[in-house]
């Protein structure tokens, strides 16, 4: 057995591709290994992922997360991808914080819609202290709804996180967005360490980590890769991973990037799923896009979690009830968290 099969917990193979019983969190995977596994035919990568995914989830079963944008534009960040920053001209209308029983009142409808998730969202480099305080009313809120509560309000200080765990935020996202290479091309304002800095303030202050990408910005598949090994090796890795296909914003940096094979996709959700065995992939941004084939596909590589909700921050999301009609096409149903949670 060679260090790199052994380093592959359970797995009595020879070689590192042909290992499907990782489950350990604290394997840890080299971008070559991880290129390997997207180079693989792509039946034998489906099958891979399969495997995986069925020793550690229902494989008929979907987390609902629903997003709101608490904070809508303005941004000073210059993410290249990004409606919200103010630098881009994208026609979007920068609007104050929502107020409480604005976002309680949306909460309770995606509730009672069967989301089990609420994710607020808020375009800030990073929150200041006057926003952490209202956003911890907030969370607080719609914590006490019986919905898990998600935030991803930009670069954490010290202190902030452990602010917002107090009040009952179960999840922090804050996505790498793509492989430390590559980033400088997309994103000058902050850097990578800085991401990688607030998911340690997330993780020290006992919150689950949300952290994953985006693809289809013109990376190489190397990058991509490096993306993937990046997120399987934070130890422990996210325990879930939004999967997101650039949604191409009129006025950005990024419109008019080269579109990535919807092939190509699914063969890195499939490599999420391989290398973070038991989190959830999020099949993310750019769902409005996809065919149901090339969602089922998805699906099938080991996505196990979509936003589920009309709009995602400020871009449309299919609806409710278009979502409804696939989960019967396929058999999918609504993960179930506590009671009400049912598609
Ligand atoms: N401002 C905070 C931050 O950047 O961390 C939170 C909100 S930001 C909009 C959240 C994530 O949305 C980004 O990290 C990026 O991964 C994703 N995102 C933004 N615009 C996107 C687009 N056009 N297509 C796909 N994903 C996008
Ligand atoms: C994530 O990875 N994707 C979501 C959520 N986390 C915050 C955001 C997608 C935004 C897509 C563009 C928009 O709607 O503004
Ligand atoms: Fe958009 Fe967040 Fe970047 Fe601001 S920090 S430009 S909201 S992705």
């Amino acid at each position: 057995m060679n260090q790199l099969t052994s380093n592959k917990i359970n797995c009595d193979a020879t070689h590192p591709l042909d290992c499907t019983t990782v489950s350990s969190n604290s394997v840890s995977w080299t971008v070559v290994e991880i290129e390997m596994l997207l180079d693989l035919p792509f039946n034998d990568l489906i099958y891979r992922a399969q495997m995986v995914h069925r020793q550690h989830h229902d494989p008929n079963a979907i987390q609902l997360s629903t997003l709101i944008s608490v904070k809508t534009g303005g941004c000073p960040e210059d993410c290249g991808y990004c409606p919200q920053a103010a630098r881009y001209h994208t026609g979007i209308q920068n609007l104050d914080m929502l107020s409480l029983e604005e976002v309680v009142m949306t909460a309770k409808i995606a509730k009672e819609r069967g989301a089990s998730r609420f994710c607020m969202g808020a375009a800030w480099r990073g929150p200041k202290q006057r926003d952490i305080d209202k956003m911890t009313e907030i969370i607080s809120a719609v914590k006490a709804l019986g919905l898990q509560t998600c935030a991803t309000l930009g670069m954490l200080k010290s202190g902030q996180a452990e602010q917002l765990r107090e009040a009952g935020l179960d999840y922090y996202n804050h996505n790498l967005d793509t492989a430390s290479e590559f980033y400088d091309e997309i994103i000058k304002t902050h850097g990578y360490q800085d991401r990688l800095d607030t998911l340690q303030k997330v993780r020290g202050a006992g919150m689950n980590v949300c952290s994953g990408g985006i693809v289809g910005m013109g990376e190489t598949r190397q990058a991509r890769a490096g993306l993937i090994a990046q997120l399987a090796n934070l130890g422990p890795y996210p325990e879930s991973v939004p999967i997101n296909n650039l949604v191409q914003i009129v006025g950005t940096p990024l419109h008019g990037a080269e579109t990535l094979d919807p092939l190509e996709f699914v063969r890195t959700i499939a490599t999420a799923r391989i290398s973070m065995p038991k989190a959830m992939v999020r099949l993310s941004a750019g769902r409005q896009e996809m065919s149901e084939v090339l969602q089922a596909l998805c699906f099938l590589a080991g996505a196990n979690s979509i936003f589920y909700g009309d709009t995602l921050l400020t871009t449309d999301n299919p609806g409710v009830e278009q979502d409804k009609l696939l989960f019967r096409k396929l058999g999918l149903h609504a993960l179930q968290l506590g009671s009400g949670n049912v598609l």
